[in-house]
């Protein structure tokens, strides 16, 4: 029986962060009891399941085509499905994983087998994707993927797809979580009720890949949508938006909607919502029970320097403070190194966390992502450690090594700052309390800080490595070895 045309839509492993982190210089570094308790926390971290399914997939898996059959494979936990012949193979490609994407497109090619390449990465630099793919989707996939699947069979694949303007999102597109492995993950309840941000931090290019005004879906097709998803699965729901208290009239509505329904959700939003009494309330009441929110930096002169002046950081304590006490647990994310930091940063952010009892604090260091504009600034500065002329020498790893020379900071001083930072912060016995005193989620933020704990320790360790070798980038091997056991 012919099945139609068969459609393969990847979603690739990173190397780094809850896909299971692991040294960049392991070989070198990593001995014997060291290296087997390191692999077996690295297992025990993709047991545990921190996974959440990718929307982008999930979104054009639900586009309907007669004679078109689509499946998900997601490469954090299966093989590719090569004993299958597949007419398309489409990959989404992030900035940071470009290698990993373009080798996969490159020896799927040579078998013979077609491939779209898609997401972030395609968007922003789409001539460097150019020669790994027979076609590019520009953009958001939503309304032309069905242009490419009815091109397919019609055997008229174009090389290239746009979709002119931002897909308005007010139109119904119902999304699917039929095609997922609902065992694999944490939940399958993904949901996104909006895109584009008004805000132009200049570490970010959500603002560049999803523009710059705010489009929403409709409130009733998210209720809709939560609805079934709920009969499908029990778990908690995840809304990934970037901030679901951007717009506060459409997120009082659409939270007040859900409280009968009786779900718990995760979520991300900005730390305006403490000061929003009403909305925070809606929150609480309607299941949320941890939020993550981009704190950034609580140093003037940094906020001011990278343009995050969405709120003062007088206020920020205070605004935690309020959600906290709303019963909602905090992820607060910094970025440790930026402009206008100094050695004095360290204990500022240390106090700040002991003052607000942030649940689970990510200290991170800047990633000059291609693409920002904080790339195009260090570029012309002459500070980033990677050739910004080759995109594939950029990659993702979590607080593993040092991709730029900090302005006010020594390289080797704000590594040892840097470690001794989140050497006080993450240790077994502040992961047990933070999980004990948090408001609510304690058992996921028990589990968070334990996995920081591992995670903090190997990023020390490997940053100690780079140092040694005069700070130079990980050397090409030590890439090449990284990349391959991923
Ligand atoms: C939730 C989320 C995650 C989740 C889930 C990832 C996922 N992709 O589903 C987790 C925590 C796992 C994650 C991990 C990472 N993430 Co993330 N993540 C997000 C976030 C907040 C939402 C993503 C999402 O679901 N969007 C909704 C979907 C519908 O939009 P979309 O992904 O852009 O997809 C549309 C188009 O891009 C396109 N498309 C996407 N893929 C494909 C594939 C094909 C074949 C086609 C045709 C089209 C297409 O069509 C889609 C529909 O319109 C975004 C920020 C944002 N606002 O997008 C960051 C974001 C995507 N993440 C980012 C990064 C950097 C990462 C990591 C590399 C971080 C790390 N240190 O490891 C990893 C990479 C993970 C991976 N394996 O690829 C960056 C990417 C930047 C860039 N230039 O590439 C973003 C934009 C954040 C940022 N501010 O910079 N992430
Ligand atoms: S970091 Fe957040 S607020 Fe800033 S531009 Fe990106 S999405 Fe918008």
């Amino acid at each position: 029986m012919n099945k139609g045309k068969q459609v393969l839509l990847v979603f690739l492993a990173s190397d780094s962060g809850v896909d299971g982190a692991r040294s960049l210089f392991e070989e070198q570094s990593e001995k014997g009891a060291r290296e087997w308790f390191n692999r077996s926390i690295r297992n025990l971290i993709k047991q545990t399941q921190f996974a959440i399914p990718p929307l982008a997939l999930m979104i054009l898996a639900s586009v309907e085509v007669e004679g078109v059959e689509q499946r998900i494979c997601d490469l954090r936990f299966e093989k590719l499905p090569l004993e299958q012949q597949w007419d398309l193979v489409g990959i989404s490609v992030q900035t940071g994983m470009t290698s990993k994407a373009f080798s996969l497109a490159d020896s799927l090619r040579a078998k013979g087998c077609k491939v779209a390449l898609g997401g972030a990465h395609v968007t922003l630099f789409p001539d460097s994707c150019r020669t790994h793919a027979d076609v590019l989707v520009h953009g958001e996939a939503d309304d032309i993927w069905v242009d490419v699947l009815e091109d397919l069979k019609k055997g008229e694949l174009k090389t290239d797809y746009f979709p002119g303007d931002f897909p308005d999102l007010s139109r119904s597109r119902p999304v699917s979580s039929r095609l997922l492995d609902k065992k694999r993950y944490f939940t399958t309840n993904i949901i996104q009720t909006g895109r584009g941000c008004p805000y132009h931090c200049d570490f970010c290019n959500v603002h560049i890949l999803n523009g710059n005004r705010h489009r929403r879906r409709t409130i009733n097709d998210v209720v809709d949508e939560v609805n079934r998803f709920s009969k499908h699965d029990s778990r908690i729901f995840f809304f990934v938006d970037d901030s679901i208290n951007a717009n506060e009239e459409y997120a009082q509505e659409l939270f007040s909607r859900l409280i009968p329904l009786n779900i718990t959700w995760f979520g991300q939003a900005t730390t305006t919502l403490g000061k929003q009494p009403q909305l925070l309330e809606t929150f609480a009441r309607s299941g949320c029970r941890a939020l993550l929110v981009g704190i950034e930096s609580i140093e003037p002169a940094s906020r001011d320097t990278h343009k995050k002046t969405q709120n003062r950081p007088t206020e920020l304590a205070e605004a935690i403070i309020n959600i906290r006490n709303a019963g909602i647990s905090l992820y607060g994310s910094f970025i440790y190194g930026l402009d206008g930091d100094t050695l004095e940063t360290p204990a500022a952010i240390l106090d700040f966390i002991r003052m607000t009892k942030l649940d689970v604090p990510g200290i991170n260091i800047l990633r000059p992502n291609p693409g920002t504009m904080v790339f195009e600034r260090l570029k012309e500065e002459k500070r980033l450690l990677f050739d910004p002329d080759d995109l594939t020498a950029y990659r993702y790893t979590f607080g593993q090594e040092m991709l730029y020379q900090p302005k006010n900071i020594s390289l080797p001083d704000f590594i040892e700052s840097y470690s001794k930072l989140t050497s006080e912060i993450f240790t077994i016995s502040s992961s047990i309390r933070r999980g004990l005193v948090a408001p609510s989620a304690k058992a996921a933020v028990l589990l968070f800080n334990l996995f920081y704990t591992h995670l903090y320790a190997l990023s020390r360790n490997d940053l100690k490595q780079q140092a040694k070798k005069s700070i130079s980038l990980a050397p090409r091997d030590a890439a090449d070895n990284f990349s391959r056991k991923v």
